[in-house]
C-alpha cells in the first residue's frame, strides 16, 4: 500500500491516500486516487498528476465505492436452493464451495472427458493478473474446451495486424499535432473520454474533426462535420475514398514507393469503387465522399480514430483492412498526430505466456467461440464433446451475447452445472449453482496495461477485502489446490509473484520502469519517444512480414485467422480458405440488396452501442447510474415512428425472426432514418417483458477474426398492442 498522506496523528482518525487504476474494459485506463479513512474508502477520483486522466474520472466510476458498499454485494459463496434462474441462493463456506465445485468437475471429466467443461470469461475487470487471462492456466491444464473471446475488437486486430502488423499506431497525445480528424464509428465522449480534451485542442488550433456515424452523438455534435453512414457500409466509404484519392492524384508516391507493397493491385482494384456507387450503398452524397477524401488527403497530419463498432457487421474486417490502409497512401505517417489510432495496447510488451500457459493446452482441443454460448449449450451447435459444467467469471454473458433466449434455455439445462465468480447477482449469476464473492478493484492489487494510451499503471489495494470476496487470482489458487494441480509452481504464485512477470521489464519500452517505480508513483509512461515526436512509421517499419504496409496483404493467404490474444493462446487454429489479399467490399447481411425478403418485412436497422453510464452490463444495477442513464430505450427516426404510428415515451416492441424485446420510444431525429438505437448494458430482470436487445442480435461472424456482428442486425418495430402478427 503506498502511503502519501498519513495526516492527522493527534486524532484517532487515520487518514491514507492509495494510489490505484480504474479496472473497467475502456481505452482511458484512468490513474485513480482513493482516500481511506478508517479502513473504509471515502473518496475516489481521478489523478490529477497523470496527465491522460487530468484529474477526472467518468460518470461511470467517480461513484465507485456506490459499487463496493452496494447492500447486494455477494459477500459469501452461495449455493443454488430455488430454480435455475430464480436467483435463490443459501450461504455456505468457502471450503464447502471449493469441495463441491472440485467434485462436480472430477465428475463431468470422468463421465465425459474434461471438454464438457468451459470456462466462460471476458473483461470485468482488464488487470493483467486478474482479467483476461486469469483462469487459462487452470482451464488449459484441466483440459477443458478453449473458450474463443472475440467479443471485441478481434476482427479489427486481425484485419489490422493483415495490413500494418501490430503496432500501437499514433499516440493519443499526439492528436493535438493533427490537422484532420477522423472519427470513425467511436463515440468518444462516452467511452474514450479522455481523449477528447486532445481532439479540442488540435480543434482550437484549426483541425477539422469528423466524425462518421449513423447517430448524431453527442461526439458529433462537438464535431466540424458529421458524417451519417448506413450501419455496415463503412467499407464502401472508405473504398470511395481511395478511389478519388488515387483517380485525383492526392497520394504520396514517394511514401507508397517505399514503405507499401500491392499499390498497382490496389489501383485497378478501387477502379470499380466510385463515389458514385458508394453514395448508393452509404447513403451519403457524392460529394460529400469526395471532398472528404480531398481533405483527408491533403490536411496532413491526417489521423483516423476507428471505434470498435466499425467492425461489428458482415464486412467489419475488410473495412479495417482500408481504412489501415488509408494513412499510407497519403503519407500520414510522416508526421507526429498523422496515421491510424486503434489500441495502442500493442506498445506494451505484456508477458502474456506467463498468463496464459498455452504449452499447458492439449494440442486439438475443443474450441468454442462464447459467442455462441447459447447454440453450445442447447445442442444447436455441434460439439465433439457436449458442455456439462461452466465456470463464469469477469463476465455476463446473458446481457453481452446474443441470441439471449437460446441462451437462458441453455443456462436453465438441470443436468448443466455452473459457477459464477462475480460482484453481484447478475442476470447470468441467476443461474448459478455456485456463486463466489470477487473483490472489486479497491480490494485487490493489480498492474494495468491501457488499449487506449501509453502509460502502464499500477492498482495498489486500499481497503480489506469486504466479507469473503477474494481476487481472481486467489479463487484460481484455491481451485488449482482442490484440483491437485498445486505440485506445479504456476498454480501457487503469489499476486506479488505475478505482478512481477507482468511485462517483459528488459523491453526498451519499459526502460526506466520497475514494478517498484510504478507501485510508488502509481503510473508511467512508457519509454517511447514524447507525443511532440512519435512517428513510428515515418520511415515505415511496419510490424507486418514486408516490414512495410500491405495493401497486398501476405498473411490473407494463410486464411482468416484470430489474434492469440483472443483464444486463450491456442496455437493449432485452422485457417480455413485463404482471404482476397486485397481490400474489397462485404456488404452487411441483414440489407435489402443482400436479402431483400428479409429486409422487407424487418426494414430498420438497429445498433447497440455502449450506453453512456454503464460499462457493458456493469453499473447496470446502480441507483445512481440508472438514474443517469434511464430505463432502455429504443431510438427511432420521427419518420420511421411516424409511419409506424408511435408517440415519444410509448412502449413499443423491436423483434425479428430471433426475438422481442420491449423498450420505451424515443422518437429523435439523431439517428438517421431507417436505424434505430438501443444502448447495451440494462439487465434483463430489469427490462419490460423480460428481454434485452441481444436477443435480436444475429450469431454470425463478421469475415475476418470472428468479429461479432451487432450492428448487423435488422428488426421491425411496432406499438404495444398493434402485434408484428
Ligand atoms: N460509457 C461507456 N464507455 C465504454 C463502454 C461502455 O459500455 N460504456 N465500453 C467499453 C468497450 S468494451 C468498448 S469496446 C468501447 C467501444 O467504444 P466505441 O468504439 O465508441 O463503440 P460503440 O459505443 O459501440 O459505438 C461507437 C459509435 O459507432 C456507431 N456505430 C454503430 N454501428 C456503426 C456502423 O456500422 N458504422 C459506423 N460508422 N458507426 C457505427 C454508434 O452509433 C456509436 O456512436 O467503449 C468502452 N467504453
Ligand atoms: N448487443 C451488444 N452486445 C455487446 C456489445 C455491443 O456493442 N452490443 N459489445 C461487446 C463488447 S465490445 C464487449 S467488450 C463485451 C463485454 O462483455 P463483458 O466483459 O462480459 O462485460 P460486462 O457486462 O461488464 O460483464 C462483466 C462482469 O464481470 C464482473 N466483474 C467485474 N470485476 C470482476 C472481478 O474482478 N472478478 C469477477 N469474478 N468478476 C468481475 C462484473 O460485475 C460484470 O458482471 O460485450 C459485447 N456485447
Ligand atoms: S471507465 Fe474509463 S474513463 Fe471512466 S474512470 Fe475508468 S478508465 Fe477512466
Ligand atoms: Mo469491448
Amino acid at each position: 500500500m503506498t502511503l502519501l498522506d498519513d495526516s492527522t496523528p493527534e486524532t484517532t482518525t487515520r487518514e491514507l491516500t492509495v494510489l490505484g487504476a480504474c479496472p473497467q474494459d475502456c481505452p482511458d485506463t484512468c490513474a485513480m486516487v482513493v482516500t481511506v479513512r478508517d479502513g473504509v474508502a471515502v473518496d475516489v477520483a481521478g489523478s490529477k498528476e497523470q496527465p491522460y486522466t487530468n484529474g477526472g474520472l467518468c460518470v461511470k466510476v467517480d461513484n465507485y465505492l456506490d459499487k463496493v458498499y452496494h447492500p447486494d454485494r455477494v459477500l459469501y459463496p452461495l449455493r443454488r436452493t430455488g430454480p435455475k434462474g430464480a436467483g435463490e441462493f443459501e450461504r455456505i463456506t468457502w471450503d464447502e464451495a471449493i469441495a463441491e465445485i472440485a467434485a462436480r468437475f472430477t465428475q463431468v471429466k470422468e463421465e465425459h472427458g474434461p471438454e464438457a467443461i468451459m470456462p466462460v470469461s471476458y473483461l470485468g475487470t482488464q488487470g493483467i493478473i486478474n482479467g483476461l487471462n486469469v483462469g487459462d492456466p487452470f482451464f488449459n491444464r484441466l483440459g477443458a474446451t478453449v473458450a474463443e473471446r472475440t467479443y471485441c475488437d478481434s476482427g479489427s486486430c486481425t484485419a489490422y495486424a493483415m495490413t500494418i502488423g501490430d503496432t500501437a499506431g499514433v499516440d493519443p497525445e499526439s492528436l493535438v499535432h493533427s490537422r484532420f480528424i477522423l472519427i470513425w464509428a467511436a463515440n468518444i465522449m462516452s467511452t474514450n473520454l479522455h481523449l477528447w480534451p486532445y481532439i479540442a485542442e488540435a480543434k482550437k488550433r484549426g483541425a477539422k474533426v469528423v466524425v462518421v456515424d449513423p447517430v448524431r452523438t453527442k461526439t458529433a455534435r462537438q464535431a466540424s462535420q458529421h458524417i451519417p453512414i448506413r450501419p455496415g457500409t463503412d467499407g464502401a466509404l472508405a473504398l470511395a475514398m481511395m478511389h478519388v484519392i488515387i483517380d485525383e492524384g492526392l497520394t504520396d508516391d514517394e511514401y507508397i514507393a517505399n514503405h507499401t507493397i500491392g499499390y498497382d493491385e490496389l489501383v485497378e482494384r478501387v477502379q470499380q469503387y466510385t463515389p458514385e456507387w458508394a453514395s448508393q450503398e452509404t447513403g451519403i452524397q457524392v460529394e460529400t465522399i469526395r471532398t472528404l477524401a480531398r481533405e483527408y488527403a491533403t490536411s496532413q497530419p491526417s489521423v483516423i480514430r476507428i471505434g470498435v463498432a466499425v467492425e461489428r457487421h458482415a464486412g467489419g474486417g475488410q473495412t479495417v483492412r482500408t481504412l489501415s490502409c488509408l494513412p499510407a497512401l497519403v503519407g500520414a505517417w510522416r508526421n507526429p498526430g498523422g496515421g491510424i489510432l486503434q489500441l495502442p495496447l500493442w506498445a506494451f510488451p505484456v508477458n502474456w505466456p506467463a498468463f496464459m500457459h498455452p504449452e499447458l493446452q492439449t494440442p486439438g482441443t475443443q474450441v468454442v467461440n462464447q459467442y455462441l454460448l447459447g447454440q453450445a449449450l442447447t445442442g444447436e451447435l455441434e460439439l465433439r464433446t457436449p458442455l456439462h459444467a461452466l465456470m463464469v467469471y469477469n463476465s455476463n454473458p446473458v446481457v453481452v451475447a446474443p441470441d439471449q433466449a437460446r441462451l437462458l434455455e441453455g443456462l436453465s439445462r438441470e443436468d448443466l452445472f455452473t459457477v459464477v465468480s462475480e460482484h453481484f447477482i447478475t442476470d447470468t449469476a441467476r443461474y448459478a449453482d455456485i456463486v463466489l464473492p470477487a473483490t472489486t478493484q479497491l480490494e485487490q492489487e493489480d498492474i494495468m496495461f491501457s488499449w487506449g494510451h501509453l502509460y502502464a499503471t499500477y492498482n495498489n489495494p486500499s481497503i480489506e477485502p469486504r466479507g469473503e470476496a477474494v481476487p481472481n487470482t486467489e479463487l484460481f489458487r484455491r481451485l488449482a489446490a482442490a484440483m491437485g494441480f498445486d505440485d506445479d509452481p504456476i498454480f501457487t504464485r503469489t499476486d506479488e509473484q505475478m505482478i512481477a512477470e507482468a511485462f517483459d521489464w528488459s523491453a526498451p519500452a519499459m526502460e526506466g520502469i520497475t514494478v517498484a517505480s510504478l507501485k510508488e508513483k502509481g503510473w508511467a509512461r512508457l519509454n517511447v519517444p514524447s507525443p511532440d515526436e512519435y512517428a513510428p512509421h515515418r520511415e515505415g517499419n511496419f510490424r507486418t512480414p514486408s516490414g512495410k504496409t500491405e495493401f497486398l496483404s501476405s498473411a490473407a493467404a494463410g486464411g482468416n485467422f484470430v489474434v492469440p490474444l483472443f483464444r486463450q493462446g491456442s496455437n493449432d487454429h485452422q485457417p480455413g480458405q485463404p482471404v482476397d489479399p486485397l481490400p474489397h467490399y462485404i456488404p452487411p447481411r441483414e440489407t435489402t440488396s443482400a436479402d431483400p425478403d428479409l429486409a422487407a418485412r424487418y426494414p430498420l436497422n438497429l445498433i447497440s452501442p455502449k450506453s453512456h453510464a454503464f460499462i457493458n452490463s456493469s453499473y447496470a444495477n446502480i441507483e445512481f447510474h440508472q438514474k443517469v442513464q434511464k430505463p432502455a430505450t429504443l431510438i427511432i427516426n420521427p419518420d420511421d415512428a411516424a409511419e409506424r404510428g408511435i408517440e415519444n415515451g410509448a412502449v413499443v416492441r423491436a423483434f425479428n425472426d430471433r426475438g422481442s424485446v420491449e423498450l420505451l420510444a424515443k422518437v429523435d431525429a439523431s439517428t438517421m432514418p431507417g436505424v434505430t438505437v438501443c444502448y447495451v448494458g440494462h439487465w434483463r430482470s430489469d427490462s419490460l417483458g423480460l428481454a434485452t436487445l441481444s436477443s435480436l442480435n444475429p450469431t454470425r461472424f463478421a469475415d475476418l477474426g470472428n468479429a461479432p456482428t451487432f450492428s448487423d442486425t435488422l428488426i421491425e418495430v411496432a406499438p404495444v398492442g398493434a402485434g408484428e402478427a
